[in-house]
């Protein structure tokens, strides 16, 4: 389960340690577990994300090795779910074990679940877990075993707005915020033209002629060693040469530190009235530092001080490349 990417949320988080508790055995299938830990008391549910998976047959299987101890009163949850797309979760989970969760469990437990599934369908499966309001309780996956699918390692992430913006957040709102909305919908008299691909766009939407700074921030990705990322961006501007606009993209790590500048900066498309959607001109690298396992991206507008400047985005993919 190395490839699975580990968020903190909800104040608590999925970490890969060597399991160590004197309430039950060692695992039965070698040291390494997910773990449940929270930060502080109030957590909530937390989940882990598996890599990208194709539907082999018409049916899939689920397996877990895993280990719960809880209570009646403040039982821990453990159920593991499909994701299909950026927003749409399987509303059933593949395997619900949170039955397992309102008992002092004294051994590790292997169950198996089963799931219809469309041939070529692709999903991640998503672990998700509480520790239910105890600090004491614990939830822990050994191994987890899928019949029926195969991972693909895909090394484009797509993120085109199409489905929704699960996972991603606002950030400044100075008068205004950036919007999803479908491109057919935007009043005519704006000639947004219709993006490339897809109806769905971010438009950074102002609220008055002072409106500031607006951010909005991605989910977060996941980088590994020896790889970087080349970033593709595809985005309008309306401006003017009196009164530009400004469009930049920084990095964030996922505890709250921002870089010092955007590492993507697009003032010089701002005075423009752009009749196209435009492209990134040149290749860029997002500046991963060695060792960051997680980042955000943090999309940036400034509207300028003119009421018909506008700024959309219509897609970002991220490409992997093996450094060798
Ligand atoms: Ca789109």
């Amino acid at each position: 389960m190395d490839e699975w990417a580990l968020i903190n949320m909800n104040s608590a988080s999925f970490r890969r340690v060597q399991f160590e508790n004197t309430r039950v055995g060692a695992p039965p299938e070698g040291p390494w577990v997910l773990q449940v830990f929270q930060d502080n008391v109030q957590s909530g549910s937390v989940v882990g994300t598996g890599p990208l998976m194709e539907a082999t047959d018409s049916q899939i299987s689920v397996s877990v090795i895993f280990w719960m101890d809880g209570s009646v009163n403040f039982p821990a949850q453990l159920k593991i779910r499909r994701r299909f797309s950026f927003s749409d979760l399987g509303e059933t989970p593949v395997l619900n074990l949170d039955g397992f969760g309102n008992q002092d469990n004294q051994m590790w437990l292997l169950y198996t679940g089963t799931a219809s599934a469309i041939v070529g369908q692709r999903f991640s499966l998503l672990v998700e877990a509480s520790l239910g309001g105890d600090r004491n309780n614990s939830v822990a996956v050994n191994k987890l075993v899928v019949n029926g699918a195969k991972a693909i390692h895909s090394n484009v992430t797509t993120m085109n707005f199409e489905n929704g913006l699960l996972g991603w957040s606002l950030g400044q709102m100075q008068g205004g915020m950036w919007e999803l909305k479908n491109q057919s919908h935007i009043d005519p008299a704006l000639k947004v033209p219709k993006p490339p691909s897809g109806d769905m766009i971010l438009v950074a939407s102002r609220q008055h002629i002072l409106s500031g700074i607006m951010t909005i921030e991605s989910p977060i990705l996941s980088a590994a060693a020896k790889t970087s990322k080349k970033l593709y961006l595809r985005f309008w501007v309306r401006g003017s040469s009196t009164y530009p606009v400004s469009l930049s993209i920084r990095k964030k790590s996922p505890d709250g530190v921002y870089d010092e500048l955007p590492f993507v900066n697009l003032r010089r498309y701002g005075n423009v009235d752009s009749q196209n959607w435009l492209s990134l001109d040149k290749t860029i690298y997002v500046p991963l530092n060695d060792g960051e396992m997680f980042y955000q991206l943090v999309i940036e507008v400034d509207l300028g001080s003119r009421l018909e400047n506008l700024v959309a985005v219509d897609d970002l993919s991220i490409t992997t490349l093996t450094l060798s």
